[in-house]
């Protein structure tokens, strides 16, 4: 009998001095915009389960989707103040806060995902990552929202001349938006959280997103043409606040960059599922898809822009990650 209540009495008593399961389990959300079939969501489920069990159930990465607590700019603010713990976003807003990566937004500057792959893990993307203390910001590990397609409800765009007067949404990113304006296109930089709305109403014509966004967003409900222009590739990244990383020790530290790698290879490969499988899928739900697309003559188009980025960003440097062997 006297023994009867050691046993809880004990994990109560380990739980107290912090020992055994009941150990707090620290509890970080992990935001994204994109719904709970995306890429996003994929990696950010795949590194949950990496962290829980490489740190022993010690942190627990819980998800918050479909822009709940902002856009993708919002979100990017949130890890620098430390309301927001860990974010997955594109690149859209990130050159507003670290111009050195606006590099990697230049139109036809990756020409396959393995190149992309092979830069942004590489010395090139490695030294960009590092930019990003001197920001307020810090950012485990690149990966991915895949190239990008256009898609409007005006006409079939094939060539330069089918965009003019277009008015599309952009990402809040000067790069993206310097291109469209040379194309003759009318960009309206808008949050990701309000362009389902936006091309419901027809406030803008048209938007540009890689497919498993498309998909995901269910923007074939509001869109007609699809066309094939994979006109950028969009890298994306995964940031923790300074405050949660600064507070971590460096074995932990090692954890959450390991995790982060276990969930950067599992959006890419949902990233690379959602475009090999998701054209058909919506061309079934009714979009008119336009593949052949006529990409050196959007090139040719955008000379005017690039000569631009040339200035911007030195000839050299664009030269080094568009012709990048590892
Ligand atoms: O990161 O804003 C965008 O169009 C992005 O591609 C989307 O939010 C996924």
């Amino acid at each position: 009998m006297k023994f009867r209540f050691a046993g809880p009495l004990l994990a109560v008593s380990l739980a107290l001095f912090g020992f055994g399961p009941a150990q707090a389990e620290t509890e970080l959300t992990i935001a994204h915009n994109l719904s709970p079939s995306s890429h996003y969501s994929a990696g950010a489920k795949a590194m949950a389960a990496d962290l829980a069990e490489r740190s022993g159930g010690k942190f627990k990465l819980v998800e918050s989707y479909g822009g709940s607590l902002g856009g993708e700019r919002e979100l990017t603010e949130g890890t620098q103040i430390g309301t927001i713990d860990l974010v997955i976003t594109s690149t859209g807003p990130i050159g507003n806060f670290v111009p050195d990566t606006l590099i990697l937004d230049i139109p036809f500057l990756f020409s396959s995902y393995d190149q992309a792959h092979a830069v942004l893990d590489g010395p090139i993307g490695q030294a960009l990552l590092e930019k990003f203390p001197e920001h307020g910001l810090k950012a485990l590990a690149w990966t991915e929202n895949g190239f990008r397609n256009l898609t409007n409800n005006v006409r079939p765009v094939k060539e330069p001349a089918d965009v003019a007067g277009l008015k599309v949404r952009t990402m809040e990113n000067d790069i993206h938006m310097e291109a469209f304006r040379t194309l003759g296109m009318l960009p309206t930089p808008m949050a990701f959280t309000e362009l389902f709305t936006a091309l419901e109403q027809g406030t803008v014509d048209g938007q540009e997103n890689p497919i498993g966004v498309i998909l995901s967003a269910n923007f074939a409900d509001v869109q007609k043409y699809l066309s094939l222009t994979q006109h950028v590739y969009s890298p994306s990244i995964i940031l923790i606040a300074p405050a949660v990383w600064n507070d971590l020790s460096e074995e932990e530290q090692g954890w959450f960059l390991e995790s982060a790698k276990v969930g950067s290879e599992a959006v890419r490969k949902k990233v690379r599922e959602d475009a090999d499988n998701g054209v058909a899928i919506l061309r079934d739900k009714g979009m008119q898809v336009i593949e052949q697309v006529d990409t050196a003559a959007f090139q040719d188009a955008l000379k005017p822009a690039f000569d631009k980025f040339a200035e911007q960003f030195g000839k050299d440097n664009i030269e080094a990650i568009r012709d990048y062997k590892p």
